[in-house]
């Protein structure tokens, strides 16, 4: 039982219920780990939501406003953390949400669908092709999702995908809070916030941005900007 008045009873939360995510199946273990990371980075950032993550917030309503065919891609992390956060963000914005997990197996698939479903969230299911050249089965997708996305939402994961993403001309939004990270570095444009706290921003965003042509706005973003803005925030905190 954690107290009420603990000075972290958040993180402690959350810790405690992705630990019974984990026990469930829903989180992988290795998922914990990367919760870790993530919170040390946040730790560094000073758990809030800078100026210059606000402004890639509001550049990612744009790109998803202009999108024809945007897609989430959901993995245990995200389904445990923030199910009810996905929920508004897809009513609001109408992105599809597709599970695409590292760990991946048939029973864990379902269960994620069936998390985020109970949240309210309408996950496409199907039968998945390898439309990703990597040779792990992130690369398994669906042919009316990630396969013919023109934008993919991505939180929480490694670089691989993201890098084949991009190479097959994709854009992609990486929500990660280590600025130095290769998904933080090879995005299109990365948010470098806590995903609970970015989720709410975008959809709300997604009111007051306007949609545009997706491939003009997205060569036009300077991905090297915000990875070095967050860096420097994180120096000063630590100076
Ligand atoms: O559910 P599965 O099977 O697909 O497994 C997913 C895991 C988490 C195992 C997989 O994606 C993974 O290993 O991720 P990484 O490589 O550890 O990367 C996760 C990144 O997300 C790290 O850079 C963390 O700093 C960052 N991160 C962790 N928690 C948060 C976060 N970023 C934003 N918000 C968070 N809450």
């Amino acid at each position: 039982m954690i107290p009420k008045n603990h000075p972290r009873y958040h993180s402690l939360r959350v810790r405690e219920s992705l630990a019974a995510a984990a026990r469930s199946g829903l989180v992988s273990l290795e998922g914990l780990a990367a919760h870790g990371r993530g919170e040390a980075f946040d730790y560094l950032i000073g758990e809030r939501t800078t100026a210059s993550a606000a402004e890639a917030e509001r550049l990612a309503a744009q790109l998803i406003l202009s999108a024809v065919r945007p897609v989430f891609s959901v993995n245990g992390n995200c389904a445990a953390l923030a199910a009810d956060e996905i929920a508004i963000f897809q009513k609001r914005t109408g992105v599809a949400v597709e599970v695409n997990l590292f760990h991946r197996t048939e029973e864990r698939m379902q269960q994620v669908a069936d998390h985020l479903a109970a949240h309210g969230v309408e996950v496409l299911m199907g039968e998945c092709e390898r439309l990703v050249p990597l040779a792990h089965d992130r690369g398994l997708c669906l042919p009316e999702g990630i396969g013919s996305a023109d934008l993919i939402l991505v939180a929480l994961e490694d670089g691989d995908r993201c890098e084949a993403l991009r190479k097959m001309g994709r854009v992609v939004i990486a929500i990660d809070l280590n600025p130095l990270s290769r998904t933080a570095r090879l995005a299109t444009l990365p948010i470098i916030d806590e995903l609970t706290r970015t989720l709410p921003a975008i959809t709300e965003a997604c009111g007051t941005e306007m949609a545009g042509d997706l491939h003009t706005l997205a060569a036009s973003i300077d991905n090297q900007k915000f990875l070095a803005d967050a860096l420097r925030e994180m120096r000063e905190r630590l100076a």
